[in-house]
């Protein structure tokens, strides 16, 4: 079982729940490298057809999209569908994601407006329920309580989980929550009340018009392209975190949990990927533990909101509590420290040149 896992009713996800003392730091050597944990033999899948039905719809709309967007779209309305899947991205990414599930940073009521509107952009459900089933699957991650447990496979944590009614323990599990912070937040409170009006306006109708009204784009080549298109690449970008980047890449963090290191995935996902590092540090308002943007957009646009002041408080982990943990848990694929490090193959000690030695 993974070292952040409990049984014991979960609070807030507050930057202190990894610290030392409390999970993932006791003392000793992790646990063994993952392995699958059995899935409830008892439980029945039941699927929601309706669910299914409008998935199909939707992935194949996505690929006429896919295809117009290469052959008939004007420019202005690819360049549209790109700038639409960087706000929706970036309200799960930086909103509903980094600022209310873990809380790795705060943010003034303007950035707050500006991330729940472009959450509703991407509509991947209001951001109580988002963050709710996202608390429940960092406490009890692979475990039958995981929303999309990938131990039920990786089609079930890519979309699957959508498709069918959630195990029991999702929601007994998910009743220790303490939703009470976002839940007493107006602003999420407006869009959870409003969201059925909201998310289809800002989600479906506005992107849909705006190619049309602004530069006579067609009607086929607005809904295909700049909606369709654009909504399922950004919901399947997001699951790939629950789906490639639980189960392939290293583990330089910690080898007994599958969450992984994914470059292919970070990109895609605005900088989502680095899943085995967010996994042990889920406060970490970089949710990775190098400062560079290449593969992080989002930790740029929350840097560049710092900077004018509108997010503050961003929370990172010293570079010694990450040492600490590589060397303990880690699989050994975490890049060298220095010279001395653990993980230094024999090969480099035996070929590097030591110039200036001091005589004997
Ligand atoms: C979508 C979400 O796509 C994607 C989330 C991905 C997360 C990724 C995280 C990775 C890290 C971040 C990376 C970001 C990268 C972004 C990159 C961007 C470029 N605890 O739900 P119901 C209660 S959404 C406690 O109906 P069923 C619930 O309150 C896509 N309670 O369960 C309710 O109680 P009451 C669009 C819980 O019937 C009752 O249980 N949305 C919990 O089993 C029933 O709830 C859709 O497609 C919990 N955890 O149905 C909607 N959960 O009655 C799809 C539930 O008292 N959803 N409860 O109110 C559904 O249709 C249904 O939820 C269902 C399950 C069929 C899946
Ligand atoms: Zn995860
Ligand atoms: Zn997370």
């Amino acid at each position: 079982m993974a070292p952040n896992i409990t049984n014991a009713p979960t609070g807030v996800l507050f930057e202190d729940d990894d610290m030392p003392s409390t999970q993932g730091m006791k003392a000793g050597k992790a646990m063994d490298v993952h392995v699958p944990q059995a899935c409830d033999p008892n439980h029945k899948i039941r699927i929601v057809w309706r669910n299914v039905a409008i998935f199909v719809y939707m992935h194949l709309a996505a690929v006429y999209g896919g295809y117009l967007l290469l052959t008939s779209a004007m420019w202005p309305t690819i360049a549209f569908a790109i700038v639409m899947y960087w706000a929706g991205g970036l309200g799960i990414t930086a909103g509903a994601h980094r600022l209310w599930a873990h809380k790795a940073y705060k943010a003034n009521v303007p950035l707050r407006i500006l991330l729940t509107i472009f959450n509703t952009i991407a509509f991947q459900n209001h951001v109580i329920e988002w963050s709710r089933d996202h608390r429940v699957h960092h406490k009890y991650t692979e475990t039958d309580a995981d929303p999309h447990n990938l131990n039920r496979g990786v089609f079930f944590a890519h979309m699957g989980w959508l498709l069918c009614r959630k195990h029991p323990d999702v929601i007994n599990k998910g009743k220790g929550i303490d939703m009470s912070d976002l839940e007493s937040d107006p602003i999420l409170a407006f869009q959870k009340k409003y969201y059925l009006i909201l998310m289809p306006v800002i989600c479906f109708i506005i992107p849909t018009m705006i190619p049309m009204y602004f530069w006579n784009e067609t009607f086929l080549n607005s809904w295909f392209v700049a909606t369709m298109f654009r909504y399922v690449f950004t919901l399947n970008m997001t699951w790939l975190v629950n789906s490639a980047a639980h189960k392939w890449g290293n583990r330089p963090y910690d080898e007994s949990i599958a969450p992984s290191e994914n470059l292919a995935v970070s990109i895609g996902a605005m900088g989502e990927g680095w899943h085995n590092y967010h996994h042990v540090f889920p406060w970490d308002y970089k949710a990775a533990e190098l400062g560079n943007y290449k593969g992080n957009f989002t930790t740029a646009f929350i840097d560049f909101m710092a900077r004018i002041g509108w997010a503050y408080d961003l929370k990172t982990v010293p570079a010694a509590m990450v040492k600490t943990r590589v060397e303990r848990t880690g699989d050994g694929s975490h890049e060298v420290w220095g010279w001395g490090d653990k993980d230094m193959s024999k090969e480099d000690y035996n070929m590097a040149t030591i110039i200036n030695k001091k005589s004997s």
